[in-house]
């Protein structure tokens, strides 16, 4: 097929297997077939291209890593992160939706669930049937989900969930919603609230000028009457949410690089075809310098994310090492895509090309999950020993 451009300036490409390789060239060129050609329309409308959704199911991308035996990929991290990229190549907020899927929805199912929840969830969220959103961040709390105030009481035979989420992915749509809360004692668990559910509803959240093609909204429960076993019984506390942050920082790290990719491979195209002053704007020192400095932070990225996957695969990833990779290669991509535009001239600030929507999108990468600055209080934390966060 006829693949974008990779920049691949370390020959990175020897270090993956065949399957990794099969995986990344599935993802590419669907993304390339069915995702390229009406993302922008879609932002532009700022619509969730569902049509895309047994696509994204049949590359993989729901479920990764979650074993076959569950409907999952039963694929390795560093596939799970190439499918990331090659997802964010298209656009963010494509790759938003299999993250929360894969590492929001389904992982904490998979690891703090019971078998009869696996069995329920896992296949029809692995094909796309149903699609799942995660609450954690609430109106008044956002970088400190700890403080959250959305709770449950136990009635007995049920449960009774009230409270709100706000800044949800896929929320307008979802079939199901893992949501985090604080029990009588105030300790945190994960509840699976799903849609019908009477006092539950999803409200859209309008005028985003990123993310567009990424359906956003708030979680509001009502005294919602949860059944008792769709609580996550496995593991409660803060830690449980952020396990699965753990898993979805590690997918954006690589995500954004394709994001990085798509610009530098637009910028540079363009750069080497428009005239200006009687030679390609590519001939220019300036223009040169932007280029040069764009791919090196690409190469950098890319081993930081592989050698990130490496860990990974052998679980010895730490927290602070993924929060290093998420914030570092946002960073560099949101670097990279203003740069980019900047080398379009007007023609950047268009939708022919895909620059400024990567641009827009980054906002919302470089502050969801984490943002840029709370991930650099975590590595502050992890090499002095001393919290600067309160
Ligand atoms: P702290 O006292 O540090 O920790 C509480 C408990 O959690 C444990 N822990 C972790 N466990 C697993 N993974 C991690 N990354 C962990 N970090 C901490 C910790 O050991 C402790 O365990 P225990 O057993 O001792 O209780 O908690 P804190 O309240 O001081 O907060 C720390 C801080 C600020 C780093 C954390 O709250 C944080 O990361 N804040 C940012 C919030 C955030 O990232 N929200 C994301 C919402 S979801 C989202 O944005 C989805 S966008 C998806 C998309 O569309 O792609
Ligand atoms: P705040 O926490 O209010 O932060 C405001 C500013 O203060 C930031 O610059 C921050 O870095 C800074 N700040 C905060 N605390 C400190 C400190 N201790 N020291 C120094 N600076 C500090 N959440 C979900 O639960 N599920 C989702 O699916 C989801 N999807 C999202 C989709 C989009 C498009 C967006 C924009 C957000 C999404 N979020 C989701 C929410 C996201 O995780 C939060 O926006 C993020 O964690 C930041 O919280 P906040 O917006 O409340 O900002």
């Amino acid at each position: 097929p006829d693949l974008f451009e990779a920049p691949d300036y370390y020959n990175i490409d020897d270090l993956l297997s065949d399957e990794h390789k099969l995986v990344r060239d599935a993802a590419r060129d669907w993304v390339k077939r069915d995702v390229s050609p009406i993302i922008e329309e879609y932002a532009q409308k700022a619509e969730f291209p569902k049509q895309i959704i047994n696509g994204l199911a049949e590359i993989g991308a729901f479920g990764p890593y979650i074993p076959e035996e569950y409907g999952g990929a039963g694929l390795d991290q560093i596939s799970y992160g190439i499918i990331m990229q090659e997802i964010e190549r298209g656009d963010s907020g494509v790759r938003s939706t299999a993250s929360v899927q894969s590492s929001l929805v389904m992982y904490p199912i998979w690891k703090y669930g019971t078998e009869e929840q696996r069995q329920k969830y896992l296949p029809k969220l692995a094909s796309g049937e149903w699609m799942g959103s995660f609450g954690l961040t609430e109106p008044d709390h956002g970088s400190n989900p700890a403080g959250m105030t959305t709770n449950f009481k136990d009635m007995g035979d049920h449960y009774l969930l009230n409270g709100a989420k706000l800044w949800i992915s896929n929320s307008p749509f979802c079939n199901v919603a893992v949501v985090w809360a604080k029990n009588e004692e105030g300790r945190i668990h994960g509840l699976i609230v799903e849609r019908g559910m009477e006092g539950f509803s999803t409200p859209e959240t309008h005028n985003k000028w990123s993310l567009r093609a990424s359906a956003t909204g708030e979680l509001i429960f009502q005294d919602v009457k949860v059944p008792k076993e769709n609580l996550l019984p496995n593991k409660s506390g803060l830690g449980a949410p952020l396990g699965c942050l753990d898993s979805a920082r590690y997918g954006i790290a690589w995500g954004a690089i394709g994001a990085a990719m798509d610009c530098y491979d637009t910028a540079l195209r363009y750069s080497k075809e428009r005239i200006q002053f009687g030679k390609p704007i590519a001939g220019f020192q300036l223009q040169q310098k932007k280029l040069a400095e764009m791919i090196t932070e690409i190469t950098k990225a890319q081993l930081l994310a592989l050698r990130l996957g490496q860990l990974k695969n052998e679980d010895r990833a730490t927290s602070a090492q993924i929060s290093m990779a998420k914030r570092n290669n946002v960073d560099m991509a949101i670097k990279i895509a203003r740069e980019a535009r900047q080398m379009l001239g007007g023609m950047g600030i268009t939708g022919e090309y895909s620059i400024m929507r990567h641009m827009m999108n980054l906002e919302s990468v470089i502050t969801y999950e984490g943002t840029h600055d709370i991930h650099l209080l975590i590595t502050g934390l992890d090499i002095t020993g001393i919290n600067a966060f309160k």
